[in-house]
C-alpha cells in the first residue's frame, strides 16, 4: 500500500498524546475469524437472535454451547495477524494508549496487547450461573457442561440485550471522551453501545480516523477514512508514525 496522508491527520499524528484504537470484527477477519456481517458472516448461518442472546441460551443451550464450542475450535487454530501486530506497538508510540475490542476472540493479547478492554467479554472463559465463578475449560464430560458448584456453566460473552460489564464500558466511555486522538477499526459500527464511542471521542473534540475495506455507518462522522485491510493499513500508519517521531 502506498496511503496518501492528509496534513490533518500528520498533525493529529504529531500532537496526539492520548490515542484510543476501537476494534472490531474486521480486525481478525485475515487471522481467519469469520466476521459478523460480511459474506461468510457468522450470523448468515445463525441469526444473533438464535444464538447470541440468554433466552437462545435457555431454550437450547446444547445448542448454543455447539456454537461456541465450533468458534472456540476456529479461534484455537488461528494467530494473530500484522494489524494485531501493529496496534500491539502503540502504547509505546504516544504518552497514554489504550485498546478497546468488540471481540471475544483474545487474539489482542495474544499479539501483545496489554490492558486490553474486552467489552463483549471473552469466549475462552466460561461463568457460572449460580456463583459467577469463572473459569477456562473447554473440553466437558457433560452437555451443557456445569460448574463444580453444580450451576450451568455459560459463555462469558456479552449477548444481545445484555448488559455490558459495567467497568470495561466505565472505561471505554472514560478514555473515548478524554482521548485526543481515536481510530475505529474493522467494524461496522452497528452495535451498541461499542458504535457509540467514536462519535463520543468526536463530540469533544478527538480526531477520529477509520479503517476498514468499505464504507460504513461510521465513515461518515470520523475525520479521516482509510479504506483496506487492517493487516496492511495498520503496520503503514506505525511506520509513518515512528518516522513522525524520528524513531526510524
Ligand atoms: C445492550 C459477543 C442494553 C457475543 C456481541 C434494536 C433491537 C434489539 C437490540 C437493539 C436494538 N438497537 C440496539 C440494540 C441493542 C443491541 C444492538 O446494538 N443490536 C444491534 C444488532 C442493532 N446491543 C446490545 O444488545 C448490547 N447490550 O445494548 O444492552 C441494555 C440496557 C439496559 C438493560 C439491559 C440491556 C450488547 C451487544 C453485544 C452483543 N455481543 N458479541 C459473541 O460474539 O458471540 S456483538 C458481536 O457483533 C461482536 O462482538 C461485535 O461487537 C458485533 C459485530 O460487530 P463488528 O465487530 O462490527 O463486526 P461486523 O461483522 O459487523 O463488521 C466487521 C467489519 O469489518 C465490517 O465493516 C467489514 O467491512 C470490516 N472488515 C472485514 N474485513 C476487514 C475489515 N476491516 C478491515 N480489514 C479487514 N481485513
Ligand atoms: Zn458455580
Amino acid at each position: 500500500m502506498n496511503i496518501q496522508y492528509s496534513d490533518k491527520f500528520l498533525d493529529a499524528i504529531k500532537t496526539a498524546k492520548s490515542v484510543v484504537v476501537s476494534t472490531g470484527a474486521g480486525v481478525s477477519a485475515e487471522s481467519g475469524v469469520p466476521t459478523f456481517r460480511g459474506e461468510e458472516g457468522l450470523w448468515k448461518k445463525f441469526r444473533a437472535e438464535e444464538l447470541a442472546t440468554f433466552e437462545a441460551f435457555q431454550a437450547n443451550p446444547k445448542l448454543v454451547w455447539e456454537w461456541y464450542q465450533y468458534r472456540r475450535e476456529t479461534i484455537n487454530k488461528i494467530t494473530p495477524n500484522p494489524g494485531h501486530y501493529a496496534i500491539a506497538e502503540m502504547p509505546k508510540l504516544f504518552d497514554t494508549f489504550r485498546l478497546i475490542t468488540q471481540n471475544v476472540d483474545g487474539l489482542h493479547r495474544v499479539a501483545g496487547s496489554e490492558n486490553v478492554v474486552e467489552i463483549h467479554g471473552n469466549i475462552k472463559r466460561n461463568k457460572c450461573l449460580d456463583c459467577d465463578e469463572f473459569s477456562y475449560d473447554e473440553e466437558f464430560q457433560q452437555f451443557p457442561p456445569t460448574c463444580e458448584c453444580g450451576g450451568k456453566l455459560r459463555p462469558d460473552v456479552v449477548w444481545f440485550g445484555e448488559m455490558l460489564p459495567a467497568d470495561a464500558i466505565d472505561i471505554a466511555f472514560g478514555v473515548s471522551r478524554s482521548c485526543d486522538l481515536f481510530f475505529t477499526v474493522g467494524t461496522s459500527g452497528v452495535v451498541q453501545p461499542a458504535a457509540s464511542l467514536p462519535t463520543m471521542a468526536r463530540q469533544q473534540g478527538a480526531f477520529v480516523v477509520e479503517i476498514n475495506i468499505e464504507p460504513t455507518e461510521l465513515t461518515y462522522i470520523v475525520d479521516e477514512s482509510f479504506m483496506g485491510k487492517s493487516s496492511e493499513v495498520l503496520p503503514e500508519i506505525i511506520t509513518k508514525i515512528k518516522e513522525i517521531k524520528g524513531l526510524i
